[in-house]
């Protein structure tokens, strides 16, 4: 407990950082056993909802509003879909297409990172299929040619998904090359390790648990600190037109 008001949380124009003591929980519908920490949501101006649900055993999730991508932080969950059911475990992650039919049940206490976001359709591409994986068998790719900075695409690289959920690994003092403004927007939440994050025009020591939100065109730059890796999920929409008819 902080009892004077001190908090690294920021809730600027163009990004948000949520730090962990600043997290405040709710029961979304549909929830039981089941507790939300709504991140990101159209009321902060995202496109797309952010949260981190923390189940008890047996608790579910209710009905997504749109597509629904959940990442297990920790615990073991059952994810149904189509009359099929896959335990995911930490690392392990899901996708359920808009109108698709899914269920997911805590088989212990655990926790999830969950986006959702309304389907735009793309003329020519057809849907996007449900799919699950984990992240500890995806290869990394170097980004921009950088062996200490691996890029892992949770979800398949086609262009009927309109967003992207990859997770980037950062070797203790690597960084971001440049500074990127890009009409995308993300959602990031610190998996491990952590560095200095440039958001607009300032610079902000972030550590794992923490979540930050990039609005369209924040600036951005990211370094590790310390002596271990530095990880993070990091959300943005993707093979869409920034101009939708
Ligand atoms: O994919 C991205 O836009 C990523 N490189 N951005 C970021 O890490 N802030
Ligand atoms: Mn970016």
């Amino acid at each position: 407990m902080n009892s004077l008001g001190h908090t690294r949380s920021v809730f600027a124009l163009d990004h948000l950082l949520q730090t962990p003591d600043t997290f405040i929980r709710t029961v979304l519908p549909g929830m039981s056993r089941a507790a939300a920490i709504v991140h990101a949501s159209p009321a902060l101006g995202a496109r797309f909802t952010a949260y981190t649900s923390e189940q008890q055993n047996e608790g579910i999730l209710g009905p997504p509003q749109g597509q629904r991508f959940i990442y297990v932080l920790d615990g073991k969950v059952a994810w149904k879909s189509d009359g099929k059911q896959t335990e995911l475990h930490s690392g392990g992650y899901a996708f359920g297409a808009e109108g698709g039919d899914h269920s997911i049940s805590a088989l212990e206490p655990s926790r999830l990172f969950v986006i959702e976001k309304p389907y735009s359709l793309c003329q020519g591409t057809g849907r996007p299929s449900p799919c699950t994986g984990n992240e500890a068998s995806i290869e990394g790719q170097a980004l921009g040619g950088d062996p200490d900075l691996q890029v892992r695409a949770l979800l398949p690289d086609r262009p009927e998904f309109d967003f992207a959920v990859n997770t980037m690994t950062y070797a203790p003092g690597a960084s971001l090359s440049m500074v990127e403004i890009h009409f995308m927007e993300h959602a990031l939440l610190m998996l491990e390790g952590g560095g200095i994050y440039r958001l607009g025009d300032r610079w902000y020591p972030v550590q794992a648990g923490d979540f930050i939100w990039m609005r369209a065109y924040c600036p951005q730059w990211f370094g590790a600190i310390g002596k271990t890796p530095a990880r993070y999920l990091i959300y943005k929409d993707w093979n869409r037109h920034p101009a939708p008819l």
